[in-house]
């Protein structure tokens, strides 16, 4: 049978192969040709930014940022909307066709097919006869076409978390310049798969600046997370649910709430924003509702009122709350209503508002708290006690469990790891993943608690400084020298830009499941295996014994 699509950026890919018939994430072929499309023209429009750089001229801030909001808008559960994504598309081409123009001839002259093309005759299916020749297989040699598409994933991950700090009006141009020419590169037939194993640990540097950047705007713009307790139970007025990674829209939407008589819970990924003091001062801030992303159909269901999705990760949703969810930002899904909001700008968000007061408080479908911020700041206040603990030896390890949540049955292996860890190893997370054990009571140290969360997966770069920190303190040469294991979970592309960011930092022996990337060729994940120790998961056995003995 021919294949409708191909796409194969994330961990749930078809058969672990990839999506050829429809997406198992919902993505349809439609949408799927629209994506590579886009991904096609930005990378067009790379080569044109960065031919401009070249020949010292300037590029604009909004260029970057669409450069990154496009990227962003194909990250796995993003935009699920073909209009959206082809609207996209012609914005793109229409701005690369302005900037081309202030190219030198002799520029020109050397700019590949894709910054070349100028979409036919503008019509849909010129668009679409142009999608079907420039997907992920039109590269023909399977490692160039890896390593293309592990650089490309990570620069999705990367744009991801440079757009959250550009909505706190943080930019920084070398990081986007980066990622231009990264994409660029990606359509040179000239690099060698060493030039392009060399390009993949360059981007992870800039995933570490990309995570540093958002670590500053988020702690400048509302403090350094400490020691919260969230409550994960419901109260009796109408509520607002905020999902996704965006700590701006969730501000916006707190103080156009205030006073209004609706309450606002977090979901998902947003469940660290309780964690900063800036948002500890709005009452109606009313805890936790849920669990990781891909139970959103249930749970949304029950939540009674309107959800928003400022990012990934959206599920097509059921029809008994469809007309409840919005989205902003990068999200999209068609039918449901946009909230648009350019840089700097303040969001409305006055219609989800007026919706709410409208709808019954949510259904309780869980009681208690859980406890989380422990970003760098916070760890480093404890920072005596934790080392004291471990040259008591009351901690033997660490073991670093971030990453992404999933849907697959096999992930059941992270809660039972979890559950079955030795006393005397904590547990460092951050991102969605921490939802397969932050429930279980896994106790405390001498008052540490066995489940230290840092936060989103981007603070991620916490669990970095830390790790560093401790490096420091206990005069190591090495990081790996450290009593600190990794067993990473992975579902989109963001985990692949926090993947190669440990990579940068010299981080070796990850295990990444629940399997393999299938973007991965077999010589790649040799390399991978040769030069970082880069492994899979086994049983809970097997891999209990091997990181504790
Ligand atoms: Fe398949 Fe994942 Fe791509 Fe969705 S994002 S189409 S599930 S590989
Ligand atoms: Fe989760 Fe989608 Fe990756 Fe940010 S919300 S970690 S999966």
């Amino acid at each position: 049978m021919e294949n409708k699509m191909f796409c194969y950026q994330c961990q749930e890919t078809a058969g672990c192969k990839g999506c050829t018939m429809s997406g198992v994430c919902g993505k349809k072929p439609e949408v799927a040709a629209m994506q590579d499309l886009l991904i096609y023209v930005t990378k067009g429009l790379s080569a044109v930014t960065t031919a401009l750089r070249k020949e010292g001229k300037e590029v604009t801030r909004d260029i970057n940022h669409l450069v990154t909001l496009n990227l962003f808008t194909t990250i796995t559960n993003a935009n699920f909307d073909r209009q959206a994504v082809m609207d996209a598309v012609r914005r793109t081409l229409a701005e690369k066709e302005k900037l081309t123009g202030q190219l030198s001839e002799e520029a020109k002259a050397d700019l590949p097919e894709a910054a070349i093309w100028d979409g036919g005759d503008g019509s849909e299916a010129a668009f679409d006869t142009k999608a079907a020749a420039v997907g992920v297989l039109a590269t023909k040699d399977e490692d160039i076409r890896s390593l293309r598409e592990l650089i490309t994933y990570g620069l999705k991950g990367l744009a991801a978390y440079t757009k959250h700090a550009n909505a706190l009006l943080q930019d920084k141009e070398e990081i986007d310049a980066f990622i231009q020419s990264a994409l660029a590169k990606t359509m040179d037939d000239s690099l060698t798969v060493d030039d392009l194993v060399a390009l993949t640990m360059e981007t992870g540097k800039y995933g570490v600046d990309g995570m540093a950047l958002l670590d500053k705007a988020n702690t400048e713009a509302y403090g350094n997370p400490e020691i919260t307790a969230v409550d994960i139970g419901v109260r009796k007025n109408p509520g607002i649910l905020i999902s996704g990674h965006d700590l701006r829209d969730l501000e916006m939407l707190l103080k156009q709430t205030a006073g209004t008589g609706v309450d606002v819970y977090t979901h998902s990924e947003m469940l660290p924003a309780h964690y900063y003091p800036a948002f500890k001062k709005y009452p109606h801030f009313a805890g936790n509702y849920g669990n990781a992303w891909w139970k959103q159909k249930e749970e949304f269901d029950k939540f009674n009122g309107p959800i928003l999705m400022t990012t990934n990760c959206v599920v097509p949703p059921a029809d008994s709350y469809k007309d409840r969810l919005w989205t902003t930002g990068a999200t999209g899904f068609p039918g449901c209503r946009h909230i648009d909001g350019a840089y700097g700008e303040t969001k409305d968000f006055s219609a989800i508002i007026e919706q709410a007061k409208a709808c019954p408080a949510p259904t309780q479908i869980e009681t208690g708290t859980i406890t989380g911020g422990f970003a760098h700041e916070q760890v480093f206040a404890l920072a005596d006690k934790v080392v004291e603990a471990v040259k008591s030896g009351a901690i033997r390890k660490f073991v670093v469990m971030a990453g992404c949540d999933g849907r697959q049955k096999s992930r059941d292996y992270y809660a039972e790891f979890a559950r079955r860890l030795p006393q005397d190893v904590v547990i460092l997370t951050a991102g969605c993943a921490k939802y397969k054990y932050n429930k279980l009571d896994l106790g405390d140290i001498g008052g540490i608690p066995r489940v230290l969360d840092a936060g989103q997966c981007n603070d991620s770069y916490s669990l970095a400084l830390v790790a560093l920190k401790l490096k420091e303190v206990f005069r190591l040469d090495d990081v790996n020298d450290l009593p600190i294991v990794y067993n990473i979970a992975w579902y989109e592309q963001k985990a692949v830009i926090v993947l190669l960011a440990l990579l940068y930092l010299g981080v070796k022996n990850i295990h990444l499941g629940p399997t393999l990337p299938a973007f991965l060729s077999p010589n790649v994940t040799n390399v991978l295996v040769k030069n970082f120790g880069i492994a899979g998961i086994g049983t809970v056995d097997d891999d209990l014994k091997l990181f504790f003995g």
